[in-house]
């Protein structure tokens, strides 16, 4: 290559019209306590422009919806994080479905759609639901928890890699390739430097796992590889639709769950009001707490032309790091956005995603929140913190790094 890239990326100025905000939107202060920044964020504008690492930013609902939603204009296949896979070589081969834009991402992603049907995800929640129970009433015997490892992890690495038919579970490799897969997203920075240090025991190991003598013969793992067979995808393909079940899968949902599990701590009357109904308000809680802690807070998009978002004029090859985690908070889209109220109307939120690329894994997620929320509200009768929490810096997502709690 004949310029060496300073941000990872083609440089960038700031286009007219748009603030200049000398931040870092990755400083470990604003990773664990990110609500003051989004609030800063959203006041300055649709798009602002961060000179640190020459990219635009944006945190209100509707800017970063229409960003996530065109993905023709706005690409996947450049990368989800600050490096431009057209300029730099990525850390790992690229995921043939988050990181690749139509049509070769709608025919990968078909295939993991049909092995998360809506009839599969329905037999494996009951698995779920008595996983949950049996979960619950361990915790319970306890008293004092720490949750992020007695409930967050423990529960997705139970009932998750299972489904999918890994037949040798490790939680903590698993825990530990989303980490590094999340931070994976930010900048070169030493929170990424400290995670990819663990590559060479981690990646092999996940890769392993990818492979088909790895998997139950009835797991979604099994219908992915059945995929191979009829001649749709190849059998590398299913491999690596394998590595994207185990990249988005256990993170995600064991963050949400924290979340969860905190929001419910700190709003008390809220999980009472769980509570009068569990069956019929694990599901909205769930969701309420995916808008108001928003596990994967922030990715990027590059433009892949010259273009306009709010009459600002966007060049060909500008990263724009697309904030969820700002835009599930925008007052100008959900009324009192920083109270947590599981019966607020929840549409639209973006924790999930929007349009092609919205998370291929949404339905068994939420089968894991609801189990888990439900099995809480029948048994449980009050959550108190038991210690302070504290958060866990990571380039894109918002999760616990513990949670003493009380539950009783
Ligand atoms: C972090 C993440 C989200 C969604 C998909 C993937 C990874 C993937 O590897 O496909």
């Amino acid at each position: 290559m004949a310029a060496t890239l300073v941000h990872q990326h083609k440089s960038i100025s700031p286009p007219a019209g748009v603030e200049v905000w000398d931040i870092d939107p990755y400083d470990e202060a604003i990773l664990t306590d990110p609500i003051p920044f989004f609030d800063a964020l959203r006041a300055k504008g649709g798009l602002v422009y961060i000179p640190r690492y020459e990219i635009l930013i944006s945190g209100r609902y509707e800017e970063t919806r229409e960003i996530f939603y065109d993905h023709n204009r706005f690409l996947s296949s450049r990368g989800i994080g600050m490096a431009d896979f057209k300029l730099e070589q990525p850390w790992r081969p690229p995921s043939i479905v988050l990181e690749v834009d139509p049509p070769e991402h709608t025919h990968n992603r078909r295939v993991i759609m049909r092995a998360l049907s809506p009839a599969v995800v329905r037999k494996l929640e009951q698995d779920f639901i008595e996983d949950a129970k049996r979960l619950v009433d361990e915790v319970l015997a306890q008293g004092d928890i720490e949750a992020v490892s007695d409930i967050a992890e423990a529960f997705p690495t139970r009932v998750f890699p299972r489904a999918v038919g890994i037949k040798e579970p490790d939680a903590r490799k698993l825990v530990d390739y989303g980490a590094m897969v999340f931070n994976a997203v930010g900048p070169d920075n030493d929170l990424r430097r400290r995670i990819m240090a663990k590559a060479p025991d981690i990646v092999p190991w996940i890769n392993e796992q990818c492979d088909r003598s790895r998997l139950t013969e009835d797991g979604i793992g099994a219908t992915i590889y059945s995929a191979a067979d009829s001649g749709e995808i190849g059998e590398p393909e299913a491999g690596m639709l394998i590595r994207s079940l185990l990249s988005a899968g256990v993170d995600t949902t064991v963050s949400g769950i924290g979340s969860a599990l905190w929001c419910l701590a700190q709003y008390p009357q809220q999980f009472q009001r769980l509570k009068s109904d569990p069956q019929n308000l694990c599901g909205p809680a769930f969701e309420e707490a995916l808008r108001f802690c928003t596990p994967v807070q922030a990715f990027f998009r590059t433009a892949g032309e010259a273009t306009t978002v709010a009459g600002v004029e966007i060049e060909e090859g500008t990263k724009i790091l697309c904030v969820l985690g700002a835009a599930n908070r925008d007052p100008a889209k959900f009324e009192d956005p920083d109270n947590f109220d599981i019966l607020r109307d929840t549409r639209g939120h973006l924790a999930l995603g929007v349009g092609v690329h919205s998370c291929v894994g949404q339905i068994i997620a939420r089968a894991e929140g609801r189990a888990i929320l439900g099995a809480l509200g029948r048994r449980v009768n009050q959550i108190e913190f038991a210690g302070p929490p504290v958060w866990r810096p990571n380039n894109s997502m918002r999760a616990l790094d513990s949670l003493p709690l009380k539950l009783s």
